[in-house]
């Protein structure tokens, strides 16, 4: 039988790559995977690189990952995109564009489509995650589009999160109204060989003096041109300097344990939906909810169907 946890840790592309189609599955195969890989999980810095679409995130990682792969660090990448709604696949385009790394040592590249699922992020990214935690990557950036609020479940994943913003009308509302500002570390203001670039930096620096930042953590804003890898080793050392500064202050165990948590919620609402639709779907749901023909309350209704449920084996 091929061993599995062998090979992962042996960093081999194969290898990993299946124990993540496996985790997707849910097969039996996956679920034996899961708790033999977990011993080796905890170790990696996980950086989210958010933002706007079109802000240069994957220019970024691109750049990043030379950068990184200079300095002899392994690096796993995974790109969340948004549930295409013409083919329901993960967007290609990021891997064609990053994929001039694809082959290099110490690098593994993954593009992962959302599947629609509420809530921004899904337990197959936290799988898929751990899978590249495991396999002992130094360094693992999650790409995801910030846009809206389930997006913002990035900090639910990530140690560092990094949001990438480009001059551009609009941005600075947009990102705010999503709530972005919320979950920033770290600030990129990329695209600064454009106009407007200055104004926007000295617009996040005039929010943040107002917001004073994160806790004990005020996020650095930093310009860059990733297409011109300019600003990619200041970003670097912002990311290690976070790093340092979760180890040093105990927020790297507290909110990994937050995270913890949340994913236990987030599994405790699915066996609920599940459990919800299966009632729904019942015929004695049906004739229950016609035969009350007005004289329940739509909440007694669901109260007793709650009962139900809870009653049920
Ligand atoms: N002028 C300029 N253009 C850039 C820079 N970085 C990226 N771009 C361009 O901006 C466009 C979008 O870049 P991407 O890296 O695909 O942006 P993204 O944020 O990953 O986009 P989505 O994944 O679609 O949300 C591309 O045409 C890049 O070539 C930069 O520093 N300066
Ligand atoms: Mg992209």
């Amino acid at each position: 039988m091929k061993n599995w946890v062998t090979l992962l840790r042996q960093k081999d592309k194969r290898t990993i790559a299946q124990i993540i189609t496996k985790l997707e599955n849910q097969d039996e195969d996956g679920r034996s995977l899961l708790p033999e890989i977990l011993p080796y999980v905890g170790r990696a810095h996980v950086i989210g690189i958010t933002g706007p679409p079109g802000a240069g995130k994957s220019t970024l990682i691109s750049s990043l990952l030379s950068y990184l792969l200079e300095q002899g660090l392994t690096v796993g990448v995974l790109a969340v995109d948004p549930t295409s709604p013409f083919s329901g696949g993960a967007i290609l385009g990021d891997r064609v564009r990053m994929n001039r790394h694809a082959t290099d040592e110490g690098v593994f590249l993954r593009s992962m489509a959302n599947r629609g699922n509420v809530g921004g992020i899904s337990k197959h990214t936290r799988n898929a995650l751990r899978v590249l935690d495991a396999a002992g990557f130094d360094i693992i950036l999650i790409e995801t589009v910030g846009v809206g609020q389930s997006e913002l479940s990035i900090m639910h994943l990530a140690d560092t999160v990094c949001v990438v913003l480009h001059p551009g009308a609009g941005d600075m509302i947009q990102v705010t109204k999503a709530g972005v500002m919320e979950i920033a570390d770290i600030y990129v203001v990329n695209k600064a060989d454009l106009t407007g670039a200055t104004r926007l930096l000295a617009e996040i620096e005039d929010m943040l003096e107002l917001t004073g930042g994160k806790e004990d953590w005020l996020p650095p804003v930093i310009a860059a041109s990733a297409q011109h890898h300019q600003g990619t080793s200041d970003i670097w050392k912002s990311f290690q300097k976070h790093h340092q500064f979760l180890k040093q202050t105990g927020s790297w165990e507290k909110q990994r344990s937050v995270q913890r948590l949340q994913e236990v919620k987030d599994e405790l609402q699915a066996i609920f939906e599940q459990k919800c639709q299966a009632l729904w779907n019942e015929e004695s749901t049906k004739q229950l909810l016609l035969s009350s023909k007005g004289q329940k309350t739509s909440q007694e209704i669901a109260i007793e169907l709650a009962k139900k449920i809870f009653a049920k084996k």
